[in-house]
């Protein structure tokens, strides 16, 4: 299945109306700059439909896409982003807690992007338990995977599954579409 039409909906803060149709949902969630809004970018083939950025926090709410007319993709601003104030933080936080923990939908998949690599962090694995605490259905992305060596690639992508447990892991790059297939015939 492919893409064929993208269209960014509104920013929304944790839960809204707008999610009460019942169509599938994809949100992606992660680190921040492990690069979420690329990676819509990438597979939306679109250039700047999501904003990405250099410096992490680029993403202040949740923004919502409508993709092929029937299905939502979600850009979640990412967790684990130190320079933020403690107040801001908080707030982040506490809108990413209130969509995937608090509202339930039954079309939601999640989509956890991480720095290919640097492998997932404590805290990748910290927000992983708690998906999987909430059943949530999960797949992991092994984003900026151009930056691992390839003589490399076969290895880090063991390690990664080994920390990560019985989840599916696509290596990904959104600068060299690679992953793309995968993905998509993942997630849609
Ligand atoms: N080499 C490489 N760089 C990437 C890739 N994907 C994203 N980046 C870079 O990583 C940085 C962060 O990308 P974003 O997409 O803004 O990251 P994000 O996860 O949305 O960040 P926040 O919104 O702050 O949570 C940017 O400089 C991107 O160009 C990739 O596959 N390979
Ligand atoms: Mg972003």
């Amino acid at each position: 299945m492919n893409i064929t039409s993208a269209q960014f909906v509104k920013g929304i803060l944790g839960s809204d109306p707008a999610l009460d149709n019942g169509f599938p949902q994809v949100a992606f969630v992660g680190r921040s700059n492990a690069g979420k809004s690329s990676l819509i970018n990438s597979l939306v083939r679109q250039k700047s439909l999501a904003r990405t950025s250099n410096t992490p926090g680029r993403t202040q709410q949740i923004n919502l896409f409508l993709i092929n007319n029937n299905c939502y993709f979600l850009d979640l601003p990412g967790y684990g982003y130190a320079k933020a104030s403690k107040n801001r933080q908080a707030e982040l936080g506490s809108l990413i807690r209130e969509y995937l923990f608090v509202a339930k939908y039954d079309k939601q998949k999640i989509v956890q992007v991480i720095d290919g690599a640097v492998g997932p962090t404590e805290l990748d694995l910290e927000i992983l338990r708690m998906l999987e605490e909430h059943e949530k259905e999960i797949l992991i992305i092994a984003n900026k995977f151009d930056k691992v060596k390839k003589t490399s690639q076969k290895r880090q992508l063991e390690i990664i599954r080994e920390k990560v447990g019985e989840h599916t892991v696509v290596a990904y790059s959104s600068k060299e579409n690679l992953g793309r297939n995968e993905l998509l015939h993942e997630i849609l």
